[in-house]
């Protein structure tokens, strides 16, 4: 993709390159994030200019759709089959009829000398720099709740020993973090579907070009595909519905399935599975005869892995060499279902416990959304609410390290006494001189207070250090409007102190941006 980006926005590509090429562009997003959709709009309009001739309007898939991305992405779709095929339709394949399974899975009369569990351990000593094929096995040492007893949300910090593990880590990075299905859940898996977790089996591809994947060991136990592999607390898609009613034997079950997925059965399945969130494993334990019936070899074409999960680093190795710490909210809601919602990675992280014996967490590294100046005199603005701070913990802690004394952050929480993350640290900092903390306590008063009203009191500060000192600015965090608003309060300030008119800051912004003077980074 980068190439290919790099290669259609060549200022030198004459401007009717495309004109014999039909195209169509669909976009994958989600109207949360301030660029939505950035790439498929931008590649559109290039393609137009360069005088391609678009088959249909741009699609832009959104994840927020209150029906789901399918919404817009299906009836698109229909269009461009009908512009695509023409007078002449290619036969589709009769419903109902299963496709071939990827793979085949060779169940073993005896359990092997080693077993998957060993392999995973040796496979997970890396040779090279820590990667998705080769994480570390981390010990976790610190698995602590740090918000308040009456606060809403289990927040924990999270501590891993990192010494000797060939991780290499710098503020603004990323740790990957490969969870676990809870052991009550692929039991429960095992049952439905009548698996023994205890047996082995090896993994053969049906097709040459379609490699095993690389995660799982060979020979491998039903236990250890399903509990590190098979993802089966997401939230289905429809091709699972898809390809569950070619599997089933039972009629009833497989007239609904096939209504599902069906493009009339759109609304049902949203309302049946999509908006409630109802897992994989709650489907199949809505239809035991289908589940009981899947065979085994289309277990990797019905469920997706597990990805893992990316979480801001929240310590410097610069300070503390042997630690890598993280910040954790515990993802955790309710729908119209009974069971509440759980995240998948901050439950099983939670569950963790390191007082109770060893424990090892496959990890590795990546580089993040933020970087941070070098030189020693830039000073540095932090926009962190909530565990927004996370990534500036990390920064600040390496900054101080390395001489940088000029680190403002601005955090915000609901109370001092419930989720002001390192308080004491923070306070111990400002002693020194190496930091200033400016705090908006949300709820300790009837009117909201939030970070970018205190930015806002702040203002001239702000600009003096942006404008006169060649401040860089951050903003990261998780609130859904939060990012948007600290974004508007800096507007006003570029062009309230600044004296600059709306254009002019619009610009202004642009450039800090251009220039990775802002930075933000931001979670749904
Ligand atoms: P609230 O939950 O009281 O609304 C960390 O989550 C902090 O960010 C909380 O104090 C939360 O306040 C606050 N927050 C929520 N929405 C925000 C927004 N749009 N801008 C800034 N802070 C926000």
């Amino acid at each position: 993709m980068k190439n290919f980006w790099r290669f259609i926005f060549r200022r030198s590509l004459p401007a009717a390159s495309l004109c014999h090429m039909d195209f169509a562009v669909l976009g994958l997003g989600d109207s949360s994030y301030a660029r939505f959709n950035f790439v498929a709009k931008k590649l559109y309009r290039r393609l137009l200019q360069l005088g391609g001739s678009a088959l249909l309007p741009v699609c832009l898939g959104d994840d927020q759709h209150e029906l789901g991305p399918d919404a817009t992405i299906d009836p698109w779709l229909h269009n461009l089959w009908e512009k695509v095929l023409g007078p002449q339709p290619v036969p589709l394949d009769p419903p109902g009829v299963p496709w071939p399974s990827k793979f085949t899975l060779q169940f073993l009369q005896e359990a092997p000398r080693t077993c998957s569990e060993e392999l995973r351990v040796a496979r997970t000593d890396p040779q090279g720099p820590p990667s998705e094929l080769q994480p570390v096995l981390a010990p976790m040492v610190t698995n602590r709740r740090v918000t308040g007893p009456s606060h809403f949300q289990d927040v924990r910090l999270i501590e891993f020993d990192v010494a000797g593990s060939g991780l290499s880590f710098a503020a603004g990075d990323v740790v990957l973090i490969q969870p676990e299905n809870a052991a009550s859940h692929i039991r429960q898996f095992c049952q439905v579907l009548g698996l023994e977790p205890d047996q082995h089996f090896t993994l053969q591809p049906q097709e040459p070009d379609v490699p095993c994947p690389k995660q799982l060991p060979q020979p491998c136990s039903v236990r250890c595909l399903v509990s590190q592999y098979l993802d089966i607390t997401s939230v289905p898609r429809r091709s699972f519905f898809e390809l569950l009613a070619c599997l089933s034997p039972h009629e009833r079950e497989r007239e609904k399935l096939l209504e599902f997925s069906s493009a009339q059965g759109h609304e049902e399945l949203h309302s049946y599975c999509t908006r409630p969130r109802r897992t994989i494993l709650e489907v199949l334990c809505d239809f035991p005869h289908t589940a009981g019936a899947i065979p085994p070899d289309y277990l990797l074409d019905l469920i997706p892995p597990i990805r893992p999960r990316a979480f801001s680093v929240a310590s410097s190795q610069l300070a503390h060499p042997s630690r890598l710490q993280i910040l954790v909210a515990v993802v955790q809601y309710q729908t119209c279902l009974k069971e509440p919602r759980r995240g998948l990675c901050s439950s099983w992280l939670a569950s963790l416990d390191p007082g109770q014996g060893p424990v090892r967490v496959p990890l590795w590294v990546q580089p993040g959304g933020l970087t941070f100046p070098q030189m020693p005199d830039i000073p540095v603005i932090m926009v962190g609410p909530g565990t927004g701070v996370a990534p500036f913990r990390a920064a600040i802690q390496e900054r101080v390290a390395r001489g940088q004394t000029e680190n403002i952050l601005f955090f915000g929480c609901r109370r001092r006494d419930q989720d002001f993350y390192w308080e004491a640290e923070w306070k111990e900092l400002e002693k020194q001189g190496c930091l200033t903390l400016v705090t908006a306590f949300s709820r300790e008063q009837e009117q909201k207070v939030y970070v970018q009203h205190r930015l806002r009191e702040l203002g001239p500060l702000v600009w003096e250090l942006l404008d006169r000192q060649g401040a860089h600015f951050y903003l990261a965090g998780n609130a859904k409007y939060m990012p948007a608003d600290v974004s508007d309060a800096l507007m006003s300030i570029i062009q309230e102190e600044g004296g600059l008119s709306g254009p002019d800051a619009a610009a202004y912004l642009a450039r800090l941006q251009r220039t990775l003077r802002f930075q933000m980074e931001t979670w749904a």
